[in-house]
């Protein structure tokens, strides 16, 4: 296993490391929460100096356990052990830092800008779940490679935040329904928030509720490294998830504020600092960590070295080394550029009128072939969100090794697990819902778009084109919600050709999520004829009409028919009209002014969408129309609705005919 650390007796004052750095680094920084880091310190010295099986060397290593801290606003415990623990990078001079333009050490822990930090966490209950994907990730990829190759646990610290948070309990219910044992819950059971003691707002038996979704429970005093190093051992053994519920002192070793709420988010000041030296036996300058101590934590920073040396010269043998690192790596364009372009290629051939949600399907048959690596999903929306393939296994407790997950009527735990999928890596997760429901999604999409993970959302009945279901869900609004988060491609295909491209897109970029928005009703081909590029890989490209010069007809999805229709019935008048695909707007927004110019042209526009106009600037100058919703939808046949709203052949002529006279 892992290399000696440090003896627990030196575990209190290595803890007190934790504590001064951070009382001192709030202190400076004139903002910050010492409290949870106070409060959590000997829970995470017993965790890194005797658990975790990682290395500080290494931060990389893919079979290292991840330990995700959900309980974000304590930050300064995270960058504290980074530093103490010797990831390069983390110097003192970050934790001085802290908070401060261009550091590390930012105020909430953000993926990607140190080490250590597994997941971007500061909105409560988030990261939990992350670490329910991170768990489901491991258990996946330890079925398909073995022991040898990936086995590794997932650790999280919650505070009582993340407990009340909504998302936990889709988060533990999923876990638990999948047996996730070598997940490990340590909640800090400090009994504080901001605004008081917890009883001003709860009053849950936390234990009796994870135990209810199928986790182990135990409860320890949480400044007793052998009683929480216990608990976790007995955690390690566990057939199921754990929770350990950790007693702590909020703020421990501050001699007025320990214990309150007052130490929860604002600096110490100088005297309780001065008390909290005293009461702790820590006689240091701010930011002094002894030597010897010093010595003592980057010893357990190394403890893995060894068995990570091991586990490369192991792997290097095994028989799965190379679909592992292909499914790390997770670069698949070459192979997807191949067989979307053959899919397409036969599509041309013999035109169909599909439902882009089915065609979405159609195309998932050749994605999930040659990307082995994808783990699919649906919020209970499988056969209308056309998300499970033929050709992929349920991943289940009892088949970690399948490639689909039923998660439930959870999409915010859905999403927020896929974020965790994504980051464990070795994975490609996409998951479905309906378009509306990415409002029960939204917190966790907009971290994947901050992130920079490659999740993809398959988003159905996207539009008032869903019909007799009514308003509830018909998204309106949802599309212009989703194309105000930075970093996030929204895809509307117009048909199957564009879904396929789509698609292709969403898995190329690596570095940004996608939601793909997907018709329930069926549309006709629009794309008749062969093209050896991605044309929706820019955005949005000239569909019909190169050389038409009166006025230009823009859609998405489902209108880009409407358009070439209303094209037809303006060249009976004589008017010649140039019809702009757009499928994605983000895509588009990329490409040099010169592109853009070329393919909106001079005329006047137009842009039809069955949604709300909001975001359409980068198409539309203020003397342009539009044609789509105001308000929220109704509840009819899709033709009667169409009609009702005015979103028609007719409707875009005249509107077309009104603007260029
Ligand atoms: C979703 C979300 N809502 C609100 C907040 C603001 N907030 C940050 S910490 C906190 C209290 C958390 O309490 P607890 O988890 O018990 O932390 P402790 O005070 O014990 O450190 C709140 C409300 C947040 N970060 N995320
Ligand atoms: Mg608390």
């Amino acid at each position: 296993m892992t290399g000696a650390g440090p003896d627990r007796a030196d575990f209190p004052q290595m803890a007190n490391a934790i504590r001064a750095l951070a009382m001192d680094a709030v202190e400076k920084a004139k903002s910050g929460h010492p409290g949870m880091p106070m409060g959590m310190a000997d829970v995470a010295t017993t965790l890194f100096a005797e658990h975790l099986k990682f290395d500080a060397g290494n931060p990389d290593w893919p079979d290292r356990d991840r330990f995700v801290l959900s309980a974000g606003h304590g930050s300064m415990l995270l960058y504290s052990l980074a530093y103490l623990l010797g990831y390069e990078g983390m110097t003192l001079e970050e934790i001085k830092n802290f908070r401060q333009l261009g550091s590390k050490t930012a105020g909430h822990p953000e993926y990607g800008h140190a080490p250590a930090v597994e997941t971007t966490t500061g909105p409560l209950g988030q990261g939990l779940a992350n670490a329910v994907g991170m768990a489901l990730a491991e258990a996946h990829l330890n079925a398909r490679f073995g022991d040898d190759v990936v086995d590794h646990r997932t650790y999280a610290i919650a505070g009582d935040g993340c407990l009340m948070e909504g998302i936990s309990q889709e988060a533990i219910a999923l876990a638990g329904h999948l047996k996730l044992r070598k997940l490990t819950v340590l909640w800090d059971d400090n009994n504080i928030s901001i605004d008081g003691p917890i009883s001003l707002s709860d009053s849950t038996d936390q234990l009796a509720r994870f135990a209810a979704s199928g986790w182990a429970t135990t409860r320890v005093d949480g400044h007793d490294p052998a009683a929480i190093s216990a608990a976790i051992e007995k955690a390690k053994a566990s057939e199921r998830p754990t929770l350990i519920a950790c007693r702590t002192t909020i703020g421990y070793g501050a001699p007025t504020k320990a214990g309150t709420a007052g130490v929860h988010g604002a600096p110490l000041g100088e005297g309780e600092i001065e008390g909290a030296r005293q009461a702790l036996d820590w006689p240091y300058a701010p930011f002094e960590i002894p030597e010897e101590l010093l010595a003592k934590w980057r010893a357990a920073g190394a403890r893995g070295a060894e068995t990570r040396a091991a586990w490369e010269a192991r792997v290097a043998k095994d028989a799965h080394c190379e679909a592992f690192k292909t499914a790390m790596a997770g670069d698949y364009a070459g192979a997807l550029n191949k067989a979307i372009a053959k899919y397409n290629a036969s599509l041309v051939e013999t035109p169909q009128k599909l439902a882009t949600r089915k065609a979405s399907e159609l195309v998932l048959d050749v994605v999930n072939e040659v990307v082995v690596d994808t783990v699919g999903g649906s919020a209970d929306l499988t056969g209308s969100n056309n998300t499970k393939t033929k050709n992929i296994d349920v991943l289940s407790a009892e088949n970690y090794a399948g490639r689909y997950v039923y998660y439930g009527i959870r999409e915010h735990g859905m999403a927020a697990a896929m974020n965790g999928m994504a980051l464990h890596g070795g994975v490609v997760p996409y998951g479905g819902t309906f378009l509306v429901f990415t409002d029960y999604c939204r917190p966790a999409i907009r971290l994947s778009a901050l992130m920079g993970v490659r999740v993809v959302y398959v988003m159905t009945h996207d539009s008032i084109g869903l019909g007799e279901d009514g308003p509830t869900h018909q998204p309106v609004e949802h599309l212009a919600a989703l194309r105000a988060i930075p970093n996030l491609n929204v895809y509307r295909p117009c048909d199957g050709v564009e879904t396929a491209e789509c698609w292709e897109m969403a898995l190329k970029t690596i570095a940004t999520p996608s939601v793909v928005a997907l018709t329930r009703q069926g549309l006709e081909q629009a794309r008749l004829k062969p093209s050896d590029e991605n044309l929706s890989a820019k955005g949005a490209y000239v569909i019909a009409g190169k050389d038409a010069n009166d006025v230009t007809l823009i859609a998405s999805g489902s209108e880009v028919s409407l358009a070439l229709k209303a094209r037809e019935a303006l060249a009976k008048d004589g008017i010649k009209a140039r019809v702009v695909s757009a499928p994605c707007f983000e895509l588009f927004s990329m490409q040099p002014e010169s592109y853009q110019k070329e393919i909106l042209g001079k005329a006047p526009r137009i842009g039809i969408e069955a949604a709300i106009r909001q975001g359409w600037d980068v198409f539309l100058r203020r003397k342009d129309g539009f044609v789509g919703m105001t308000g929220f939808g109704a509840s009819a046949p899709i033709n009667d609705l169409y009609e009702h709203f005015g979103i028609t052949p007719a409707a875009v002529a005249a509107k077309a005919k009104r603007l260029i006279s």
